[in-house]
């Protein structure tokens, strides 16, 4: 009985389930979804210095004191520009993880920040595949193995109060990040959604240190959909 039980909870996840990343054996042809098209971000690497998004200068932003985090307040993202300080640089590459054509993963690199350095990534999520979906969960994962789930249940983490993260281990924060809010959002078949995040880097941070992390979305079938984990 048991066995059959497990069996059939194999068979239903991998119906409604579509994990972007490394697993080719769960994603099926009714449910695909990739990251669209090119992400723009600020302050990419390899600009030439100067004002503005086509420039190389730094751009500032100051995280809110924790009080405030607690009550929901973002941080004062105003995009100020260091006075012609362009010494930091920001990465963002997608890959296809899983070789089905489409790309799944997106890796961030924050080159040679410091405290208050902020940066902004803006991408589209594209329902590729031919069932109406939601997006259901956010890993993020880091390059020491750690991994963090974010979902609606827990989406005020990310929205308001920011998620704080240790990117290289020492204990200490390095950033802290916002996300739109898209959780739940239900994508026709080729229908897309815009998400961004904000990055700011933190005062406990090192200076002059390439900071890497993962994103992966995970999205359900809509009918499917809960705003927490699901099957667990
Ligand atoms: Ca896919
Ligand atoms: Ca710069
Ligand atoms: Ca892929
Ligand atoms: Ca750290």
């Amino acid at each position: 009985m048991l066995f059959a039980a497990l069996l059939m909870a194999g068979s239903v996840s991998a119906l409604w389930y579509d994990q972007l990343t490394v697993d080719a054996t769960v994603d099926t042809a009714e449910l695909d979804f990739e990251f669209y098209g090119q992400p723009i971000w600020l302050d990419a690497c390899g600009l030439a210095p100067g004002p503005g998004f086509f420039g190389g200068w730094d751009w500032l932003a100051f995280p809110p004191t924790f009080e405030e985090a607690q009550s929901g307040v973002n941080a004062y993202i105003n995009g100020e520009l260091v006075d012609g300080k362009d010494v930091g640089c920001t990465n963002v590459s997608l890959s296809d993880t899983d070789g089905d054509g489409d790309m799944d993963t997106m890796d961030i690199w924050l080159n040679n920040t410091y405290p208050y350095y902020y940066t902004k990534i803006d991408f589209e999520v594209h329902n590729n595949g031919e069932v109406p979906i939601k997006i259901w969960r956010l890993i993020v994962r880091l390059d020491n193995g750690t991994e963090y789930d974010f979902y609606e249940i827990n989406a005020d983490t990310i929205e308001h109060e920011g998620m704080y993260l240790d990117l290289d281990g020492d204990g200490k924060y390095d950033v802290i990040m916002w996300w739109g809010d898209n959780f739940g959002v239900q994508l026709e078949h080729c229908q897309r959604v815009d998400i961004s995040l904000n990055i700011i880097v933190l005062q406990t941070a090192k200076e002059g240190m390439t900071y890497h992390f993962q994103l992966q979305l995970d999205a359900v079938q809509w009918n499917e959909y809960q705003p927490g984990p699901i099957g667990d």
